[in-house]
């Protein structure tokens, strides 16, 4: 590992699976993923909340109020203590709208995909902390107007700071994708973008993904095993 300097991280929602938050494609207690349960384009799309405010503001509502109720596991710490170790460059980029990362301590974050305790006023623009609800229309703290939307990104909307997910990219030595099923783009891309700019490639996961066949290694197990496992390689 010698070589190894800089290094991106990304992080889909396995690594939050054992900590009790629902993945999208499958849950395994047979009530089926977040998106058994509500079609995509019902809730997370800009359509959607044009069609049906109430029904996607109810849903980020429940999600917002159940991630409050949950705990960091080992993978989300080892990530953290990664992140307090390791003297090269960092990033965790994560598709995750959870805060169980910098709950951890992580601080080297980026969520692309948007967080769940934010607010993002659609008339002016100013995003603020968001710990309640929503669906009973509160005022904007920042202009008053009634016009809180859930700061995540939605289907057909562009992910957050990919300029700087890129820079990172384009700098680093190993790719390390965990606990994401290779569904959803850019960040599905990530790992041919790392192997075309020369990164090693590494996936931690617990089944094989839809880009495992893009991965110099793949290990497979639940993450609160395998991260913890991989990080004390990595400082080892
Ligand atoms: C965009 C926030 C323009 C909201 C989310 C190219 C080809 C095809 C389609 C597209 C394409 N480019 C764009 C698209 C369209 C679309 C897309 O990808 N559609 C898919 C469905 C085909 N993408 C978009 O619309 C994106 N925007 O493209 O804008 C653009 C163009 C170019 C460049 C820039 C921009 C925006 C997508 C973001 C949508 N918002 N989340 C919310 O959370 O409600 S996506 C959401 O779903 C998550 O953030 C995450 O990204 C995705 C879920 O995936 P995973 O996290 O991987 O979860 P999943 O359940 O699928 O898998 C869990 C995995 O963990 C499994 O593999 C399982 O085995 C494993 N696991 C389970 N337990 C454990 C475990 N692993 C380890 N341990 C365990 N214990």
């Amino acid at each position: 590992m010698s070589h190894i300097r800089n290094i991106v991280v990304l992080t889909g929602a396995g690594v939050s699976a054992e900590s009790g938050i629902d993945t999208f494609r499958e849950a395994n207690d047979g009530r089926g993923g977040l998106w058994e349960q509500h079609r995509v384009e019902d809730v997370a799309t800009p359509e959607a909340f044009a069609r049906d405010p109430d029904l996607v503001l109810r849903f980020y509502d429940m999600r917002r109020e159940a991630i409050q109720t949950k705990q960091p596991n080992p993978a989300h710490e080892a990530l953290a203590r990664l992140d307090r170790e390791w003297d090269g460059d960092l990033l965790i980029v994560t598709q995750n709208v959870d805060d169980l990362h910098e709950r951890a301590g992580a601080r080297r974050i980026l969520h692309m995909h948007g967080e769940h305790l934010n607010a993002w006023c659609t008339a002016c623009d100013v995003r603020c902390r968001w710990t309640g609800t929503l669906i009973d229309r509160p005022a904007c703290p920042a202009c008053g107007e009634a016009a809180l939307r859930p700061d995540v990104v939605w289907f057909g909307e562009m992910p957050y700071e990919m300029d700087r997910i890129f820079a990172a990219l384009r700098e680093a030595d190993l790719f390390v994708s965990i606990g994401t099923s290779g569904a959803v783009y850019p960040a599905a891309g990530f790992v041919q973008n790392a192997a075309a700019l020369g990164a090693r490639t590494l996936e931690l996961n617990l089944e094989r993904s839809q880009g495992s066949h893009w991965f110099d290694e793949t290990r497979l197990g639940p993450a609160g095993r395998i991260v913890p496992a991989w990080v004390d390689e990595m400082l080892q």
